[in-house]
């Protein structure tokens, strides 16, 4: 799928954020867990990338999707979160996050499906789950997403699969990759259903 990403703005502050229009899709992760990477498979371009330094990015940045460069109206809009879990010792998430991310998480009218990112490779850490069980608690739609599914093997991938499930306490979980593109139309096709229902 062929998509036109274009840079909104960057809010370090509530009353920064774009006015709600769009349905919206937030991707979370771990700092290092592959985001800007998905992102910029999913878009296939380079463009939403904003550089940054791991753990320094306090901002959540806004980016409108459409289909046609032409048109001016987005269909969606991504929200790209800050990432978490970078302390040495792990703080709890709403220590660590700037103050406006839990309300736009609570209260964001027309956001329609909260993307969580967690490594594939390594078992549930105490952040994700906390991030998902707030989550959970606002009754969020949610997909949790395995990253760099590519470096385990058939068997590997089985085990990862069942401990995330657990440990997280969800019962979909999709495994991708930016590095193969694996997961990927499977993953459009639950961000434009979740789009389309909101
Ligand atoms: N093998 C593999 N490595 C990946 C994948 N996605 C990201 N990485 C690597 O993981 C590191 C962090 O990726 P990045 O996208 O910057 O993570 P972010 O901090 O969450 O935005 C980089 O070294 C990437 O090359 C993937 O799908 N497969
Ligand atoms: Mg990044």
């Amino acid at each position: 799928m062929r998509v036109y990403p274009k840079f909104i703005l960057s809010a370090t502050d509530a009353a920064h954020f774009p006015a709600p229009s769009a349905p919206e899709i937030a991707f979370l992760g771990r700092s290092n867990v592959g985001k800007s990477s998905l992102i910029n498979a999913l878009l296939g371009s380079k463009q939403a990338h904003v550089s940054s330094t791991p753990g320094r990015t306090r901002a959540i940045n806004f980016f409108s999707i459409t289909d046609k460069p032409e048109r001016q109206q987005a269909q969606m809009i991504f929200a790209d979160l800050p990432g978490y879990g970078y302390a040495k010792i792990s703080k709890s998430i709403s220590a660590e996050w700037p103050k406006f991310i839990n309300p736009y998480l609570a209260e964001r009218p027309t956001l329609a499906l909260c993307i969580c990112l967690v490594d594939s490779t390594i078992p549930p850490q105490p952040s994700d789950i906390q991030l998902i069980e707030y989550l959970q608690s606002r009754e969020r739609s949610l997909l949790v997403i395995g990253t760099k599914a590519d470096r385990l093997s058939g068997n590997e991938r089985v085990k990862a699969m069942n401990l995330l499930r657990k440990g997280l306490n969800v019962d979909g979980l999709l495994f991708c990759s930016a590095k193969t593109g694996a997961g990927m139309s499977e993953l459009w096709q639950t961000i434009q259903s979740a789009a389309s229902e909101k």
